[in-house]
C-alpha cells in the first residue's frame, strides 16, 4: 500500500514528506521533479514570496544510485524564507526574556482557516494556524506527486493540466486536442491552452491587484494512457472518482470538483449524457463516440482520457481588507493581511496534476501490486494482454 505523510510550516525550516510502499527499481529523474516544483512556483498573479524561494526536492532516504530501493523515502523542500523568520517569529526554541514576536494577529480572514483553527487548537493568534494551512505545503505535495508521475510514466500514463477560467474569463477549449495541452500551455503565464483568452485573464488579474482583490478560477487535469479497471464499484470507498474528488478538495482553496461533464449531467437527458459504444473492426477494439464520463464509469477507469476539473476560490488574503472582528477584544477590525498572491490558479493546476498522480499511483499499485518495478511490470503486462484478448474478435 502506498501512503505518505507531510509536515512543515510555511516559514519554518522545510516542508517534509515520508513515503512508504513505493516500489524498488524506479529510476528517479531529479530534473523532472525539480521542473515540476519550478512550474508550481510560476504563474501570473503570484506574490513576492516566489522571488525568495527556489524550490528543489532534497532526498534524505530511500534512493541509491538514482533508483528507489523499496525502502521508505524521505524528502524535503527547504524554505529559503526561514532565514527571515527563524530568529523571532518562527523560532523553534523559546524566545529569550523580553523578546516578542512581531508578526502575530488576532483578526481572522473571512474564507481562511484562521478562525476555526484558533478556536479548535486554543491558539491566541492566527500564526500557528496559517503556517500549516498555507498553500506553501503544496510544494511538497508536488514533490511526492512527481515521484508518482515517474512511476505511472513507466507504464505509459501521462498527466498534464491547463487553466480553463480565471475570475470569470473563460478559455474556449471546445476544439483543443488533449495531447497538445502541454505544448500549448508551456509558455503561457496563465497556463491556458486557448491563447486568445490569455490577455483577458492577465488583465483581470491586473485589475484585481489594483483593487486589492484576489481571483479564483477553474483548472482541468487530463490523464492519458490510463488502463481500464483502476478503482472499483464494489464499495463506496474504493471508487476512483471518489478518491480523486477527495484529493482535489484536499488542495487549499478548492471548492468544487467535476469529472467529465460534471454538474452538466444534471441538466440534459441520458441520451445526451452517456457515451455510446462502437467497435472498430480494423483496430479490433471498443471505442466511444464521446467522453462525457471523463474516463470513469461506476467508480472504475474505463480506458478513456481521465478529465478532472477543479474550482478554486479567490485567495482569502485581500490587501483591501475584509471586515472582521478581533477574537480577543470583539471589536470590529480589518482582517489580517500580509504579502500574498492575487491569483494562484496556474500553480493550483500543477498541484492538481500531483494529487491526481498520487491517487492514480495508489490505485495502480492496488491493482498491480509488487515490491519492484520488475514484478509490477509482469502483472501489468499479463493483465493488458488479457484485456487485449477479450476485446479482439478472434479471442486468440
Ligand atoms: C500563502 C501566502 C504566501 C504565498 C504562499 C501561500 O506566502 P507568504 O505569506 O510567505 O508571502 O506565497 O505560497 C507559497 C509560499 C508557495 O510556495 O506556494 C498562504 O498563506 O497560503
Amino acid at each position: 500500500m502506498l501512503r505518505f505523510l507531510t509536515a512543515g510550516e510555511s516559514h519554518g525550516p522545510a516542508l517534509t514528506a515520508l513515503i512508504e510502499g513505493f516500489p524498488a527499481g524506479l529510476d528517479i529523474d531529479f530534473v523532472f521533479i525539480n521542473e515540476q516544483l519550478r512550474r508550481r512556483q510560476g504563474g501570473y498573479g503570484r506574490g513576492a514570496r516566489q522571488r525568495i524561494e527556489s524550490d528543489t526536492a532534497e532526498f534524505l532516504a530511500g534512493i541509491r544510485f538514482g533508483k528507489t530501493m523499496g525502502n521508505p523515502i524521505a524528502l524535503c523542500v527547504r524554505n529559503r524564507d526561514w532565514e527571515n523568520w527563524k530568529g523571532v517569529n518562527m523560532s523553534i526554541e523559546p524566545l529569550p526574556e523580553g523578546v516578542e514576536p512581531t508578526r502575530e494577529s488576532k483578526i481572522p480572514r473571512p474564507g481562511h482557516a484562521d478562525y476555526a483553527g484558533m478556536l479548535k487548537y486554543s491558539h491566541d493568534t492566527l500564526r500557528p494556524v496559517l503556517e500549516r494551512a498555507s498553500a506553501r505545503n503544496t510544494a511538497v505535495l508536488v514533490a511526492v506527486g512527481s515521484l508518482a508521475r515517474l512511476l505511472l510514466a513507466e507504464f505509459g500514463i501521462s498527466i498534464f493540466s491547463h487553466v480553463v477560467s480565471i475570475g470569470g474569463v473563460k478559455a474556449n477549449i471546445s476544439d483543443i486536442d488533449l495531447r497538445q495541452i502541454p505544448e500549448l500551455t508551456e509558455d503561457s503565464p496563465v497556463s491556458v491552452a486557448d491563447r486568445d483568452s490569455e490577455g483577458d485573464m492577465i488583465a483581470a488579474i491586473d485589475e484585481a491587484k489594483k483593487a486589492g482583490d484576489t481571483l479564483g478560477g477553474v483548472f482541468e487535469v487530463v490523464t492519458l494512457g490510463l488502463p481500464v479497471g483502476l478503482g472499483s464499484y464494489a464499495s463506496w470507498e474504493t471508487r476512483l472518482d471518489g478518491k480523486l474528488a477527495q484529493a482535489m478538495m484536499g488542495i487549499q482553496a478548492i471548492k468544487g470538483v467535476e469529472i467529465g461533464l460534471g454538474f452538466g449531467v444534471a441538466d440534459i437527458p441520458g441520451s445526451q449524457v452517456h457515451d455510446p459504444f462502437l467497435y472498430d473492426r480494423d483496430r479490433q477494439k471498443f471505442t466511444r463516440s464521446s467522453n462525457h464520463a471523463g474516463g470513469v464509469e461506476g467508480g472504475v477507469s474505463n480506458g478513456e482520457p481521465l478529465i478532472i476539473r477543479a474550482a478554486m476560490k479567490p485567495i482569502a488574503t485581500l490587501m483591501k481588507q475584509l471586515p472582521s472582528v478581533n477574537i480577543e477584544t470583539k471589536e470590529p477590525a480589518p482582517a489580517f493581511a500580509e504579502r500574498s498572491d492575487v491569483c494562484a490558479v496556474p500553480a493550483a493546476a500543477v498541484v492538481g496534476e500531483a494529487m491526481t498522480a498520487i491517487v492514480l499511483a495508489e490505485a495502480f499499485l492496488d491493482k498491480f501490486g509488487g515490491d519492484s518495478i520488475e514484478q509490477i511490470r509482469g502483472s501489468f503486462d499479463s493483465y493488458m494482454e488479457s484485456i487485449r484478448k477479450r476485446v479482439r474478435m478472434d479471442k486468440q
